[in-house]
């Protein structure tokens, strides 16, 4: 079963999106997600002038090996850039394979392990009465854990809050902007370590103990810093506390581990397996936020979150805006097969996204499940594409009260 054909599709439906779509002789389709908010044309790039000549005339069916041929054959190896590409690839073979199959990609990769995935969802407010009606509006959704963010009293800027409206009638939070293409934010951890704790006492009054609540701290804070953060929201019972420090860093997790047992989640800009050894050997994170889409697709995905699983370690994949449908789709399906799933993020796209990705996703009591359709299940809308035309997009970047540039 050869391919035929690869074709780079990117358009913009409220938001910027790659998607490779890989023909066989046959006529069956795959499609991936090789969606890199910000730097979106430079994967768009490796893909179309770099990988799909080599794609032409492979056997489809090998999706190990076009892996491993893909990251070795490279020479130059991992970053998000060259992970992408070959994660499209790699949904897009297994798609073609659950076609050829008649099976959803689920069942190729084992079968289901649960009946659904456990998702959760993100509730912002300018204030405490504006977040207490976003979290209103996801448990009404369905939601059985939900991500808070509010704006800091006093620091100016929307750190982690929507800014309006989208087209699907709902306030979502979209940190990349279109207009201006460098939106800075302001940025103050001394008022953020003392409010955050706040919020947080007030989230627990208002919804009760059974809402699993987490929180996502951006890389912005010091090992001291996020030590003290960790322990003063210990009582709060969060289900994690997601990239307290920086990456780059992996070692400062143990002070914070020194001081709290507040569950943390890290990796959604990490992007290989190797990444993961510091923070998985040393149990530093509870849970694996890479995602399918920058981490080298469903197989890649699988081999970090099997590794995490020796030492007690569960999934978090990654699912912002930013993953397209058919990533999401691949996630999905990865989360109901592997053993060691612990909840997926789920960041409602919006109705112009919806005209061009046609997914059968489902829910039942806040998880959600990929759909019986053999391979991924989703399929895009050329025509609808067509309306949506690529517009240079940026994320914020945060500054520091005195000006000095901070991690976003
Ligand atoms: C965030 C993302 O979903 C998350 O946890 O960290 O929204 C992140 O800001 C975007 O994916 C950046 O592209
Ligand atoms: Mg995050």
């Amino acid at each position: 079963m050869r391919i035929r054909s690869a074709e780079v599709l990117v358009a913009s439906p409220s938001r910027n999106f790659v998607t490779l779509r890989l023909t066989t002789e046959d006529g069956i389709v795959g499609l991936g997600d090789a969606t890199l908010n910000g730097r979106e044309l430079a994967v768009a790039s490796y893909l179309r002038d770099h990988v799909a000549p080599l794609l032409i005339g492979r056997d489809a069916h090998r999706i190990e090996d076009t892996w491993q041929f893909l990251y070795r054959s490279a020479y130059w190896r991992r970053g998000p850039v060259t992970m992408s590409a070959i994660a499209a690839v790699d949904m897009a073979l297994w798609d073609i394979k659950g076609k050829l199959t008649g099976l959803p990609v689920y069942q190729l990769l084992g079968g289901a392990s649960r009946t659904g995935a456990l998702v959760y969802a993100h509730a912002s407010g300018a204030d405490l009465d504006d977040l207490a009606d976003s979290v209103h509006a996801r448990i009404e959704e369905g939601y059985k854990a939900i991500r808070l963010q509010v704006a800091i009293p006093g620091m100016g800027g929307g750190y982690g809050i929507s800014s309006g409206r989208a087209s699907g009638g709902r306030y979502t939070y979209e940190p990349a902007k279109r207009a201006g293409l460098h939106v800075e934010e302001g940025w103050d951890s001394s008022r953020y370590l003392r409010y955050l704790p706040t919020m947080f006492e007030w989230a627990r009054a208002e919804f009760g103990p059974e809402v699993m609540l987490l929180h996502d701290a951006h890389h912005r804070l010091t090992p001291v810093q996020a030590a003290r953060l960790a322990k003063d929201l210990e009582p709060y019972d969060l289900f994690w506390l997601e990239d307290i420090t920086p990456v780059e860093n992996q070692e400062s997790l143990r002070l914070v581990r020194q001081h709290s047992t507040t569950p943390l989640a890290i990796g959604e800009v990490l992007n290989s397996v190797w990444d993961f050894r510091t923070l998985v050997q040393e149990q530093l994170i509870d849970y694996v936020r890479a995602s399918v889409t920058h981490s080298g697709g469903i197989t890649h995905l699988k081999r970090i979150f099997e590794f995490a699983g020796q030492y007690q370690i569960r999934s978090g994949s990654h699912g912002p805006t930013d993953i397209s449908p058919v990533g999401m789709a691949a996630a999905l399906h990865l989360d109901l097969a592997i053993h060691n799933f612990g909840i997926q993020e789920h960041m409602a796209h919006d109705r112009l996204t919806d005209e061009v990705f046609r997914t059968g996703f489902s829910w039942h009591d806040g998880a959600m499940h990929p759909g019986d359709a053999p391979g991924l299940g989703v399929e895009y809308d050329d025509d609808a594409a067509a309306r949506f035309p690529y517009e240079p997009a940026y994320l914020p970047t945060a500054r520091l009260v005195d000006g000095t540039v901070h991690d976003w």
